[in-house]
């Protein structure tokens, strides 16, 4: 190198890139709740794997199989890479949230939230689905995870009292409670012996106990945090992905019912300002996938690809 300084600024420039915006190693699906994209982030680079599930609420990938969840048409669709054929599973649900793929027992955990239920979605080898069994989950069940003991975990909502929201176990047929001093959380996770939970500006780690504490607050991230959303444990070990979907009024029409303003409607501006953060179990905050792309305005649900 002909100038001893020009490494000194590359590895500066090198350390301010990783300091801002943790490069991946993992791949990232996530789906945009607005527009319908389903994308893959790696090593900085953004695609489009397939486009048409508006209101795009869960993404997991089994082998060639995609699973997404629409929150306000209220469906849930596999999609198949290979073929790139997209099935209806399952069409009539209010408001499938942040459902669970559960690899071992080849079946959807699809929380209704607005409905307070959670079905059991059997994935069939012809590529159909079959509804095996619905719980009564008081109340708003948002996402579902398996954690301790592999038994099932979901956060509910509840109502809109701070500190009402909380974690629920499925123990055989009932839906109990964990712990609760949540306010509205959403996506779970297991990751590093803890359920991680995103509770709308706050991150939290809840033990085997039910102890919830604080791992991240709206002060650990940049001030456009709003609405964070999705959470996906790192292969890591130690840290989960959350999305943002930063302010996501601007997506709906606020005279329909959970109604999407057109894609191609003049009052949809994206604030631009939806991403995916990292946060570690010892709430180190870094920006994983940036705002300001067009092809992923609000971001919802985020997974590592297998
Ligand atoms: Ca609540």
């Amino acid at each position: 190198m002909k100038h001893p300084y020009a490494f000194t600024l590359l590895l500066g420039i090198g350390l301010l890139f990783g300091a801002g915006c943790q490069s991946n190693k993992e791949t990232l699906l996530m789906g945009d709740f607005f527009t319908g994209n389903l994308v893959s982030y790696k090593n900085g680079k953004m695609d489009i794997i397939a486009s048409g599930f508006r209101g795009a609420d869960a993404i997991e990938q089994d082998g060639d199989m995609l699973y997404v969840s629409s929150w306000p048409l209220g469906k849930v669709w596999s999609y198949n890479l290979a073929t790139k054929e997209k099935r209806e599973l399952k069409g009539d649900f209010t408001t499938a949230a942040d459902f669970y793929l559960d690899r071992t027992d080849k079946q959807l955990v699809v929380p209704d939230m607005l409905e307070s239920k959670i079905h059991f979605l059997k994935l069939n080898d012809d590529g159909t689905a079959t509804m095996s069994k619905t719980l009564d989950a008081p109340s708003k069940p948002e996402s579902v995870c398996r954690g301790f003991d592999g038994k099932l975990y979901v956060t509910m909502i509840n109502g809109d009292d701070p500190g009402d929201g909380g974690i629920n176990v499925i123990d055989g047929d009932e839906v109990k409670g964990f712990c609760r001093g949540m306010n509205s959380p959403k996506g779970i996770a297991f990751v590093g012996g803890y359920l991680v939970t995103a509770d709308e500006t706050t991150m939290w780690k809840v033990d085997a106990e039910g102890n919830a504490t604080k791992i991240a607050e709206v002060a650990d991230f940049p001030p456009s945090i709003e609405f964070l959303n999705d959470v996906a444990a790192s292969k890591d070990g130690n840290s989960v992905y959350v999305t943002d979907m930063s302010k996501p009024s601007w997506m709906f029409n606020p005279e329909g019912e959970r109604q999407l303003w057109p894609l191609d409607s003049n009052q949809a501006v994206a604030p631009k300002t939806g991403c995916v953060y990292k946060v570690t179990l010892d709430g180190q905050v870094t920006l994983a996938v940036p705002p300001g792309d067009d092809r992923m305005p609000g971001p919802n649900g985020v997974s590592v690809a297998p």
